[in-house]
């Protein structure tokens, strides 16, 4: 049985630590500008489904080159020359990878730069937080290519930005960058330096209680796919659990002995 990330035996994704409990997740075919080719799919589900079970507390997924991913490979596919069935189980090991980070429970902050596009928007639109640099640009030019989405778009994409934005980029090949895509929503921060940015984001996320991450980074998620209703219900239940933790004592203590910090604006 897989005990370690050293046991998968990663080509495509190099991995490293950041401190005590971030692992940093680095994308590595910059020749191919990382570009999703099946291998790389299995290596994400891999990765992404040991993850909560060892003792990671966030995640930085970012990429070797100047382009965070360029989506599908084209040339796989092009060579495979799949059939309709072949793509559709395809797809479903996509959404299996992205559906194991949106829903793992361990915050996953992606370092964008370059390209970030078609399935390589797809795989950033799994994160739970994304931040950009100046470099960065989105698109999603499978209109142009004669394909359609399979990794998630559909879902992820147009709930960041809105149906009507998401068939734009589509039919017409809009890119968006710098604030233009900061205000759709593709990405939640536009710095310099984006790698570093995600760092400090992740070690702050790191320093939550895992219980309470994991909350955040799946309950989330799942109630977006409920009924209000049901929503309600399954919130009230998460926060029975979470709210209750024992290693939450000791922060309540800390801010009812006045020792905590309190939420003040920021000063800069
Ligand atoms: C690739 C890929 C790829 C580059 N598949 N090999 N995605 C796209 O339509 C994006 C396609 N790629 C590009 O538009 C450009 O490559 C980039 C803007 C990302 C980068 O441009 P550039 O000038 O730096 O690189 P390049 O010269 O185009 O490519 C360098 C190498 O990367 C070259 O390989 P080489 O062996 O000839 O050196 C390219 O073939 C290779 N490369 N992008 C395969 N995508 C589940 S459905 C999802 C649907 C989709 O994602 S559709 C894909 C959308």
């Amino acid at each position: 049985m897989i005990q370690t990330l050293d046991d998968l035996g990663l080509k495509n994704i190099a991995l490293d630590m950041d401190g005590e409990s971030v692992l940093v997740a680095r994308l590595d075919r910059a020749a191919k500008r990382n570009a999703l080719d099946a291998g790389t799919i299995e290596e994400l589900i891999a990765l992404f489904s040991l993850l909560p079970r060892v003792g990671a507390r966030a995640v930085v997924l970012t990429a070797a080159g100047d382009h965070f991913c360029a989506g599908l490979d084209l040339v796989e596919h092009h060579r495979e020359d799949r059939r309709p069935e072949d793509f559709m189980h395809l797809c479903l090991r996509w959404h299996e990878a992205f559906n194991k980070m949106e829903y793992g429970g361990v915050p996953v902050i992606a370092a964008l730069k370059g390209a970030v596009v078609g399935g390589g928007l797809e795989l950033a639109s799994a994160a739970h937080i994304r931040v950009a640099d100046r470099s960065t640009y989105f698109a999603l030019p499978e209109g142009q290519r004669g394909l359609f989405t399979g990794g998630g778009a559909t879902i992820r994409v147009a709930d960041l930005v809105g149906k009507a934005r998401m068939i734009d980029m589509m039919l017409t090949g809009r890119v968006y960058q710098g604030d233009e895509a900061v205000a759709v929503g593709l990405a939640q921060y536009l710095v310099d330096d984006s790698l570093a940015k995600a760092l400090d984001l992740a070690q702050a996320a790191a320093a939550n209680l895992p219980l309470t991450n994991f909350a955040i980074c799946s309950a989330i998620s799942h109630m977006q796919n409920m009924s209000a209703l049901d929503a309600a219900y399954a919130e009230a239940v998460v926060a029975g659990v979470v709210n209750t933790q024992p290693d939450a004592r000791a922060r309540l203590a800390a801010f009812a002995d006045k020792t905590a910090p309190r939420v003040r604006p920021d000063p800069s």
